[in-house]
Order: structure tokens, then C-alpha cells, then sequence
């Protein structure tokens, strides 16, 4: 295997993220944020045709939009992906916010779980830099090691009543493990990739006034089973996630034009951000 692959493996597996150059082409970012706007703030147009919307959040706009589309199915990230799980990544739901979410810190897997554990990421990307006021990504480096954590297993009945003590406890392991928190501090078109059980959520957002403009996609690597804990009180509720595609008629042409930022060069952007931060 290829040394900066190695490494990278190696980065993923310790800390259970990795920060990437996506080289997603800059006007794929720009219309993904310039077609969504009007979506977005109070007086918003609401989007038909997905499954979730509100004032600074969109769910599965890769429905209605083709870049959105674009970025959930970047040939550079998926290259990525792939290689860090040696499984091929399928795209399930794509989530877009304008602002902060602050969104209290959680695992991933508490929403949507897999048979096998762990066959299951998230992948972050900044759809304009992104710097401490803006509430940006915070993540708990080394949380991923946890146990996989069901309701049952923190002693919850599994509905949507528990998430609230689900919360609590988490933060009780990060207190007790002594986790030291991290922000994604990203550039634009940088991407963080996060897997299935590290600790993570929207950190307070100083200046509401401020846009966070960022795209989540979430991806199952292979074809595992997916479960919802939450819904599984009876007994693992399986689901079929809806794979992220073209759904317009016609299919998504990626711009020819897209600089040939390499996997290898990928890489060694991580590599160096990880250097920077051990000097830090
Ligand atoms: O972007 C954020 O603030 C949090 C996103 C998140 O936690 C998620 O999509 O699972």
C-alpha cells in the first residue's frame, strides 16, 4: 500500500477523522450556496420535493439540486472514501445549513447504525471558510474507540423521549474519558471526513450574524445492514436508506474543467495538517 495511504489509514483509525482538500471544483461550492439561498431564513421559500427543511437546515436537496448532488457524489471524495474503508461509499442523505447548528454532541451511530458496526461516515464540507464565530464542527478526537453505545446499553428505552439523557451521558463519557475538543476551522472546499461513533456536534455560534454555509453528506460503506436505534424498542428496526442520485432525468455532468488536485496530493494536505496541528 502506497506510504501516504498508509498514513492516512493510520490517522482515520487513531483519531477517527481526517481533514482533506476535496478539489471539488469552486463553482460547484458557489451554486450549491448561490441555488439554496433563497431556501434559507425565515421568510424562505420552502423547498417541495424534500423530505425535511427549516430556517437554516435542508435535508436531501440533492432532490431539487444538482450540485448538491455534485458534492455528495465527488469523485475525489468518494476516491477517498473507498480507500479508507476498502468499501464501496454509498451517499444516503445530504443535510445543508446556512448557519451554526449547535447542535449538541452525539455519535452518529445513535441515528443511524449498521450491521456491521461502524460501516457508516459522515463527511463535512465547507462551503466558505469557517472560523471560530461562525459555530463551526466540534469533535472529540479518540471518541470513535467508545463502545458502540445503543439506548439499551446506557440503560434508555430507545424513542425519541431518551435522546435528551442519551445527550447527557455522552457528556458524562467526555468528562470521564477526559476528551479534548476539536473545530473544524476549515478552509472552503476542505472536507472533513468523521467516522460512525466519534462524539461531534455544532459548537456555540459567537455572531448569529454570521453564516456557516457547509454540507453534510452521510454514507454507508458497502451494504450493511442499517438500523435505527431510535425507532428500535421492539427489536432492531431495519431500514433501506435511499441512495443519493440523479433524480432530475438527466444525468449530472461533473464540469470537465475540475483541477486535478490527486489523491496522493489529498493526502499529504491531511498530512500536513496534522503536522501543524502536533506543532501547535
Ligand atoms: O454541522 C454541524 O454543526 C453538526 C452536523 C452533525 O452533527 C451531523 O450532521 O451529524
Amino acid at each position: 500500500m502506497d506510504g501516504s495511504l498508509q498514513r492516512l489509514k493510520a490517522d482515520f483509525e487513531r483519531e477517527g477523522f481526517v481533514i482533506l482538500d476535496s478539489g471539488i471544483d469552486e463553482s460547484i461550492l458557489d451554486a450549491t450556496v448561490g441555488d439554496l439561498q433563497k431556501h434559507f431564513g425565515n421568510d424562505r421559500d420552502i423547498p417541495v420535493h424534500v423530505p425535511y427543511s427549516d430556517p437554516w437546515r435542508i435535508q436531501d436537496a440533492w432532490h431539487i439540486n444538482q450540485s448538491v448532488l455534485a458534492i455528495a457524489t465527488a469523485p475525489s471524495v468518494l476516491e477517498v472514501l473507498q480507500s479508507l474503508y476498502q468499501k464501496p461509499p454509498q451517499p444516503f442523505q445530504t443535510l445543508n445549513f446556512y448557519k451554526g447548528t449547535q447542535q449538541p454532541v452525539h455519535s452518529d451511530s445513535i441515528h443511524f447504525n449498521s450491521e456491521p458496526f461502524g460501516a457508516m461516515c459522515g463527511v463535512w464540507m465547507a462551503l466558505e471558510d469557517i472560523g471560530p464565530d461562525q459555530g463551526p464542527l466540534i469533535y472529540y478526537p479518540g471518541s470513535h474507540k467508545l463502545a458502540e453505545m445503543n439506548y439499551a446499553d446506557l440503560d434508555l428505552e430507545a424513542c425519541e423521549a431518551s435522546y435528551p439523557q442519551y445527550l447527557e451521558k455522552i457528556q458524562g463519557l467526555i468528562n470521564e474519558h477526559k476528551f479534548q475538543p476539536e473545530y473544524g476551522l476549515l478552509k472552503k472546499g476542505q472536507c472533513l471526513i468523521w467516522s460512525a461513533n466519534i462524539l461531534h456536534g455544532g459548537a456555540v455560534q459567537h455572531d448569529r450574524e454570521l453564516t456557516r454555509k457547509s454540507q453534510v453528506t452521510h454514507y454507508y460503506l458497502g451494504k450493511p445492514k442499517a438500523w435505527r436505534p431510535v425507532q428500535s424498542a421492539a427489536g432492531r428496526f431495519y431500514f433501506e436508506p435511499e441512495v443519493v442520485r440523479d433524480v432530475s432525468g438527466e444525468s449530472y455532468k461533473y464540469p470537465e474543467a475540475v483541477p486535478t488536485v490527486t489523491f496522493v496530493d489529498r493526502v499529504k494536505s491531511a498530512i500536513r495538517r496534522r503536522v501543524l496541528r502536533l506543532s501547535e
